[in-house]
């Protein structure tokens, strides 16, 4: 062909990709084995959401301006024109920021459908975030609830509708709501969960205080210095997390494609992982625990279909279980929740 390189629509693609792989590089392992009906609609929901939470993220912003952008930012999901300087809080964001065009340029070669589900999550994700902003931080448990499904629950729901809209799952599946909003709420309870010391010393409370107030009037003051009032707290997180992964598991259950079957599984996995090793671990109050690269390696490898998954998790929750040699009531209401996800397996 006479066009040999330097297509511009390659170009943005290829920026969306190598900037998917520097932000997020679980995502792209789960993105890249996609469908291509849903393969780069994803890729770019993923990155427009990503610019959203860069700009809820950056502590440079004043709470004015940052509703502002928040508010405006869905008029401009396919504005090639839209970038900022100097919005972002680490060298990967503020680059995508700078680059937006080409999130622009690939949303808009989009089919219609599905820009109208990006969109419509985008501008309900950014209205949750102002309610927020303009809030004293997190106080209730339904609180809570509610700024995880602005920021998470709302992506399970979007996701949910892009399935379906491309007929690589049954329509039935849109009426399931509530379990993909689950979806998302187990992954971002975990995120929070984990993130404490990240978030502490950012100065970004998202623990509730409804639960922290049981244990302490200063839940900053875990940081470095934990008690067991502190585990006791990180317990508790860790058990309202978990409450969700039963609804996960129902919504794993009715998947029939298998690549949007591994792009939902193992996410959900990762997670699950992810909070049995923050169970009880001090080190959550001064570093940022993760999983072993082996460890999700395996979990990428395995985890391939419904059977799998069972079997993955069945392993995991019955070792965490042996962890349970204590007669606390947190440790009695963990093992409660282990079992109800052995039985709805
Ligand atoms: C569109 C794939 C699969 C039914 C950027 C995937 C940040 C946990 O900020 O990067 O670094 O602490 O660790 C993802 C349901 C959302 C919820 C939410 C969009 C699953 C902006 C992911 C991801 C629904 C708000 C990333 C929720 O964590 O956070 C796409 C089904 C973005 C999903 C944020 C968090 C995601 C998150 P940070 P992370
Ligand atoms: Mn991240
Ligand atoms: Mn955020
Ligand atoms: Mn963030
Ligand atoms: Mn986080
Ligand atoms: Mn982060």
């Amino acid at each position: 062909s006479l066009q040999v390189k330097n297509d511009p629509i390659d170009e943005s693609l290829e920026y969306c990709y190598k900037k998917l792989e520097k932000v997020s590089r679980s995502f792209t392992v789960v993105i890249n084995q996609l469908n291509p009906k849903i393969k780069d609609e994803i890729c770019v929901f993923y990155l427009v959401l990503r610019a959203l939470d860069t700009i809820e993220d950056d502590p440079k912003l004043s709470a004015d301006t940052k509703i502002i952008l928040l508010k405006n930012f869905h008029l401009n999901i396919g504005n090639e024109s839209y970038s900022h300087d100097d919005i972002g809080d680490e060298p990967d964001y503020v680059e995508l920021m700078q680059n937006y065009c080409h999130v622009a340029k690939i949303f808009n070669k989009l089919e219609e459908k599905y820009q109208k589900i990006i969109e419509d999550i985008t501008k309900k994700m950014a209205d949750g975030m102002c309610e927020f902003i303009e809030m004293k931080g997190i106080q209730t448990l339904a609180e809570y609830d509610k700024y995880c499904h602005y920021v998470a629950g709302l992506v399970g729901i979007g996701l949910t509708h892009i399935f379906a809209a491309s007929n690589l799952e049954d329509r039935k599946i849109m009426e399931m709501e509530d379990l993909a909003n689950s979806m998302g709420l187990f992954l971002q309870k975990t995120n929070i969960t984990r993130d404490y010391a990240e978030d502490v010393e950012k100065k970004r409370f998202f623990w509730p205080n409804e639960l922290c107030s049981k244990f302490t009037d200063d839940y900053a003051g875990f940081l470095k210095n934990p008690s067991q009032k502190a585990l006791d707290l990180l317990n508790s997180m860790v058990n309202d997390a978990l409450r969700h992964f039963t609804q996960c598991v129902s919504y794993l259950k009715c998947l029939g494609d298998t690549t949007v079957f591994k792009f939902c599984a193992i996410p959900q996995l990762m997670a699950l992982c992810t909070l049995e090793l923050v169970f009880n671990n001090e080190r959550v109050f001064s570093e940022n625990v993760k999983i072993s690269r082996a460890e999700s390696i395996e979990i990428v490898s395995k985890c391939v279909n419904f059977e799998q998954f069972k079997f993955l998790i069945a392993k995991l929750v019955n070792n965490w279980k042996l962890k349970l040699n204590s007669n606390s009531e947190l440790f009695d209401k963990t093992k409660i929740f282990l079992d109800q996800i052995l039985l709805a397996l």
